[in-house]
């Protein structure tokens, strides 16, 4: 019979092994929308992330690839949010068509 880890045992492995994996997992980041400007202009995840932008200002926008890896387009929105998981590696050129200059980029690697 093999011999029990104790519970606090188990827990520092696991913190460890966090400790080492946390920059290749997959997570959420929150991203506003705003008049007329994403929360962040820039933003770097790992794949397999998601992004989730949530409208917080007056006027009407979505959230659009230009240029990418894949594409996606949420629809032009007043309120309410958009998530998108990025499966592929590589940089996203984001815009919001209803706006010139406003711009996302987003780098999944
Ligand atoms: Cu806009």
């Amino acid at each position: 019979m093999k011999p029990k880890r104790s519970i606090p045992a188990l827990l520092a492995m696991l913190a460890l092994a966090a400790a080492f994996a946390v920059p290749a997992f997959a997570s959420t980041h929150t991203v506003s929308v705003k008049d007329n400007f994403f929360g962040k202009r820039t933003i770097t995840i790992s794949k397999g992330s998601r992004i989730h932008w949530v409208w917080r200002g007056r006027g009407r926008h979505n959230v659009v690839v230009a240029r990418g890896p894949a594409s996606f387009r949420s629809g032009i929105m007043r309120h309410g949010s958009y998530s998108h998981t990025f499966t592929r590696r590589g940089t996203y050129q984001l815009v919001c068509t209803v706006h010139a200059g406003m711009n996302e980029t987003v780098h999944v690697h």
